[in-house]
C-alpha cells in the first residue's frame, strides 16, 4: 500500500512546482502545501489604448494577461515556459501531464519511474496564464486561497505488478468550499455532509478508484458522500 500512498503525493509535487511553496515536513516527505498568496487581488487593466474602447463599445478589453505564448513565463525553476509537452511531460496549455510518475517534480528520474501518471487540472488550480504579474501561471486566481476557488486536480496513475498483472489509480481533489467546515481529518459541507478527507490543508479527496489484482481491488475505494462530481464544488 505503500505505492498507493506515494500516488497522492505526486499532486503534491505538482503544487509544489510554481509559486513560493512552504514545507510542512511531515515525515521527511515531499509533503508540500500551495502557497497562501498574498498578491491575489484582483486587477482592474485598463488599455491605454483608445481604439479598444471603441471596439469593445465601452469596457476596455483587459490585455495584461501573459500567456505561455509569450515567451515570458517561468516555472519555478526559472526554465522558460512553451506550449506542447515538456520533456517532463507537462503541458500547463492544457492543463495536464502525461509522463512517468518520477518526473512530475521536474527533475527527470527518480522513485516510480514506472509508474505512469495522468494529472489533469483546472483553471483555478494552476491557469496557463499569468494575470498577477509574476511571471508563474496563477493559482486561484481572484481568490486569496484555494479555499472556495472551484479548484480541482486529478490523477490516472498505472503500472504493471511484480506478478505481471496491471494495476490502475484514481483520485480525484478538490479545493474545500468557502462554507465548508474541516473535522477530525475530513472536510464537511455547511449542513454536515462529508466531502472528503482532509488533504493539504485546504482540500479534499473526493473519490478513489482502484483496479489491482494483486491488492484485490476492485473498483470504488471512497466515494464522497456530498458528491463525487466537480460541479458541486463550483464557486
Ligand atoms: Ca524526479
Ligand atoms: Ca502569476
Amino acid at each position: 500500500m505503500l505505492r498507493k500512498s506515494a500516488v497522492i503525493l505526486v499532486s503534491i509535487l505538482f503544487t509544489a512546482l510554481f509559486s513560493t511553496m512552504f514545507f510542512t515536513g511531515c515525515e521527511g516527505n515531499l509533503l508540500t502545501e500551495p502557497a497562501m498568496s498574498e498578491s491575489a487581488v484582483l486587477e482592474s487593466p485598463m488599455s491605454e489604448d483608445p481604439g479598444i474602447f471603441s471596439l469593445a463599445k465601452g469596457k476596455p478589453v483587459p490585455d495584461t494577461c501573459l500567456t505561455i505564448q509569450s515567451g515570458e513565463l517561468l516555472s519555478s525553476t526559472d526554465e522558460v515556459l512553451t506550449t506542447g509537452n515538456d520533456r517532463f511531460g507537462y503541458n500547463y496549455q492544457a492543463h495536464m501531464f502525461n509522463g512517468r510518475y518520477c518526473d512530475n517534480d521536474r527533475v527527470i528520474g527518480g522513485d516510480y519511474c514506472d509508474v505512469n501518471l495522468i494529472m489533469k487540472w483546472n483553471d483555478a488550480w494552476m491557469s496557463n496564464q499569468d494575470c498577477d504579474g509574476d511571471n508563474l501561471l496563477d493559482r486561484h486566481y481572484g481568490y486569496p486561497s484555494y479555499i472556495g476557488s472551484g479548484a480541482w486536480l486529478t490523477n490516472h496513475q498505472s503500472g504493471v505488478n511484480p506478478d505481471g498483472s496491471h494495476w490502475t489509480y484514481f483520485v480525484k481533489i478538490v479545493a474545500a468550499p468557502a462554507d465548508a467546515n474541516k473535522d477530525n481529518g475530513n472536510w464537511y459541507t455547511a449542513d454536515g455532509t462529508e466531502i472528503g478527507p482532509v488533504i493539504w490543508g485546504q482540500f479534499a479527496v473526493i473519490q478513489r478508484v482502484s483496479n489491482d489484482p494483486l491488492f484485490g481491488e476492485h473498483g470504488i475505494l471512497y466515494k464522497s458522500p456530498a458528491s463525487p462530481g466537480f460541479g458541486f464544488y463550483k464557486p
